[in-house]
Parts: structure tokens; sequence; C-alpha cells
């Protein structure tokens, strides 16, 4: 499979490196001298180890499962300069070590204003109000009642990257894109809860407000909550994670995770945005000409190598797969093209399925790395044709003033070691 593919992307493999991951297939056992896994062959099986010579762990030993202890090091980690406390801070997803387009629930990046609250979901309600013809006050007894969807999508928040505007400064997968998370979201379509309590005609836009000690709260056109808006109270499979806003939260597909507001408990319809401060003093974005950029809820289409990079390097010349994940707030990924020296020369990547709208994209490309330095990049193509721009570019475009929504192309540098190095190029 593997080979098929590298000889349709003309990379020139050596037969020893086919050999050695086509085994299972041609029946031949030709692991490289220099391979990993020499003392394997078909005469001398491994040898027993402690676990296979006694009785394992009886079922539900663990009740609720946990990954293996040798797993201890794939964990969400925080930037302890970055914010006061952990209250009104970030841990980000170690993208590093993850596979799939789907987040395990305990790695799901988490984001708090106000710290995570311990909500009772009985006790919970959802109040909607405002430019409607009958209000509702809803429990989640009421809520799972609705007819209910599923749907595949990330949540981004626009920070995500925001350290690297002005230059390179932390050689980081985790640190550097780990604000971004894929679940599948099951709830009601925020369409049908509205359905039912009747939007009054002048109604435009909506207030959407958190039961967190923030009130974390934020206005929306009424046309996105009619269109994709889904309010949710599972995440994977299983109950909303008290960090995703349990018991229930507002998921909006493919804009910026400020607005999917956690512990919902209030939606307000009006006729015009409410303004409130995390979309004035926050999560604007100041231009060169000193005018503020408000509502930029889209995400851009973005992209980003996930291996190698700073955390997982390279151990020596050989073949690899270049994996990574893209996404876009516009819809479906198109393409992905990546470049193996900063951008000069772009190769197709192959995307994996499934491709959805709105979620988390994987990518691969088969490489035979020849030992020298190399400058990795990818760069995705939309639906709609938009392109991942360079960090130069959206300087241009943005200046160096902004936080939020820097979506450019990340570069990883190789150095003859195998060691990775985040980098900017001018
Ligand atoms: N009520 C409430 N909702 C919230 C927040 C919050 O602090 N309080 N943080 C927001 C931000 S800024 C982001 S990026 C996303 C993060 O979602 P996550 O913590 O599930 O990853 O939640 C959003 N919803
Ligand atoms: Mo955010």
């Amino acid at each position: 499979m593997l080979a098929k593919l590298a000889q349709r992307r003309n990379v020139a493999l050596g037969r020893r490196a086919i050999l050695g991951l086509g085994a299972a297939l041609t029946g031949t056992l030709a692991f490289g001298r220099d391979g990993a896994h020499a003392e394997t062959s078909e005469t001398s099986p491994p040898a027993d180890a402690p676990w296979s010579q006694s009785i394992g762990a009886g079922v539900v030993d663990r009740p609720y499962g946990k990954p293996a202890d040798f797993e201890a090091g794939v964990i969400r980690r925080n930037v302890p300069w970055l914010t006061a406390g952990t209250e009104s801070s970030i841990s980000f997803s170690p993208l590093q070590h993850l596979n799939g387009i789907i987040t395990p629930n305990g790695l799901f990046f988490e984001r708090y204003h106000a710290g995570r609250p311990d909500v009772d979901p009985d006790q919970h309600r959802l109040m909607i109000h405002g430019l409607v013809e009958r209000p509702l006050l809803l429990t989640m007894k009421d809520i799972v009642r609705f007819p209910s969807v599923s749907r595949i999508h990330f949540i981004e928040c626009p920070a995500n990257g925001g350290m690297e505007w002005r230059a390179a400064q932390l050689n980081s997968l985790q640190f550097n894109h780990g604000m971004i998370s894929c679940a599948e979201w099951t709830g009601v379509k925020l369409s049908t809860l509205l359905e039912e309590v009747g939007v009054k005609k002048e109604a435009r836009w909506a207030m959407v407000e958190g039961a967190d000690g923030a009130h974390m709260n934020r206005s929306l056109p009424l046309d996105k909550c009619l269109d994709d808006c889904l309010i949710v109270y599972a995440q994977n499979g299983e109950a909303l994670r008290p960090e995703q806003g349990y018991p229930l939260r507002l998921v909006v597909p493919g804009w910026e995770g400020n607005v999917s507001i956690k512990w919902l408990r209030r939606i307000k319809l009006g006729e015009k945005p409410w303004y409130s401060r995390e979309e004035t003093s926050k999560y604007t974005d100041l231009m060169p000409d000193g005018t503020s950029r408000g509502f930029t809820w889209l995400i851009d289409a973005k992209s980003v190598i996930t291996f190698p990079c700073p955390e997982r390097p390279l151990s020596g010349p050989g073949l690899y797969e270049i994996r990574g994940l893209a996404w876009t707030g516009n819809g479906k990924v198109k393409r992905v093209d990546v470049s193996l020296d900063g951008g000069i020369n772009w190769q197709t990547a192959q995307l994996h399925e499934p491709v959805l709208s709105k979620a988390l994209t994987r990518f691969s490309l088969p490489w035979r790395w020849d030992g020298k330095p190399a400058l990795l990049e990818s760069r995705v193509i939309d639906e709609t044709g938009y392109v991942q721009p360079t960090i130069a570019e959206l300087r241009r475009q943005r200046g160096s003033n902004s936080v939020y929504h820097n979506n450019s192309i990340q570069t990883w540098q190789v150095k003859p070691d195998g060691s990775i190095f985040d980098v900017q190029l001018g």
C-alpha cells in the first residue's frame, strides 16, 4: 500500500525499505540491518516477557478505562508564563501523540475564563427568551427529548498560534497548535429549539451565555443559529466532560471556539448584537492602521505537520510518512500540499477518509529522508479555493499586533541529527 503510494508519488525508494514495510504481504522478512526489529525472525519467536507468563487483571479491574501507564506523557499541558493563574487559562492538546481525527475526551484542549464549574445537571436550566413567541425554561430531561443529531466538528480557539505572530518563540507542536480538538458531538439542533419557542420576525441576533463565574457571553447572527449550530450534551459517545461544558454546551461549527459557549444557560434573541466584553476588548484584531476588526468568527483554512515535529524528531535517514492535520471553518478540505524545501516546491499529499465539513482531516506523504537539512511545510486549500497563507503574507495584511486568527503555514526545520525546530521564513 505504502509502496504503491510511494511509486505513484515518484519518491525514489530503495527496495530494502519497501520490503521492510511489506513483510506481511510478501511473506519475506527483510528488515534492514539498521532496522529496530532486527532480532525478530520466523524461526525464533520473541522470548516470553513476564506479562506472558501470568494471568492478568480481570474485567472491571478498572470500571472506567484509562490509557496504559506507558502513555503517561500523553497529556494536556499549559504554558505557565502565559496567564496569571490556571483558572483563566488554556491547556493544549498533545497533537504530537494523537492519531485519526477524533480527540480523546481526556485530551481535549481546555479554555476557561473563570475556571471549570461543577454543574449539577438536575439543577441546570436553559432559558430561551427575548424576541420569541413562547419563552422557555428547559431542564436537561426536556432537552434530551428533542430529536437528536450527531456531528463531527473541530473547536479551535482563535488564539491558537497567537504566541507566534511576531516571531517563532515556542519550539513545540503542542503549544503552537494544540488549541484545537475534534469530537463527535450529540445534541439537538439550535434551529429545533428556536422553532419550539417561535422566533419573532424582528429578531436578528442571539446572545448566548454560560453558567460559569465568567458568565461568558457572545452575540451570534440568527442566520448562523438556524444554519448548523448545535446544543450538545454528549461528546464522543459519553456525556460532555466538565472541561467541555457539562451538562450542556453550544457548538458553532467552523467558527472561533470562543462562541461555542460551555455550561450554556441562556439564549436571548434581539435585534442587535450585545457587544459583550468577549467581542470588543477581546476576540477582536488590532490592524496596522489602528482600527480593530470585530466579529471575525470564521476559522480560515489551516494545516500543520504533526509528524515529524519538535516533540517527535526523526531517528536517522530512511523512509518516513509525513503526517498532519488540516481543517477549515469554510467546509471541507480540498487539497493539502507538502513542501520539503520551505515552500519552493510542493507535492500533493494524500487526504484520509473521512473528509468531513468543519472537522479535522488527516493527510500524509511518504518521504525518504536522506539525512540532509530540510524545511517541512504543509499548505491547505479548502473547497472555496482559499489557500493557507505564509506568516509573511499574513503580517502584510494584518500587521503584527494581532493575537487571534493566525492560520499561517508552519515551517519545521529538519537538522541533520533528525531534530526538528519551529522556524519562520522571511
Ligand atoms: N461559559 C464559557 N464558555 C466558553 C469559555 C468559557 O470560559 N466559559 N471559553 C470559550 C473559549 S475562548 C473557547 S476557545 C472554547 C474552548 O472549548 P474547550 O474548553 O471545550 O476546548 O470554549 C469557549 N466557551
Ligand atoms: Mo478561545
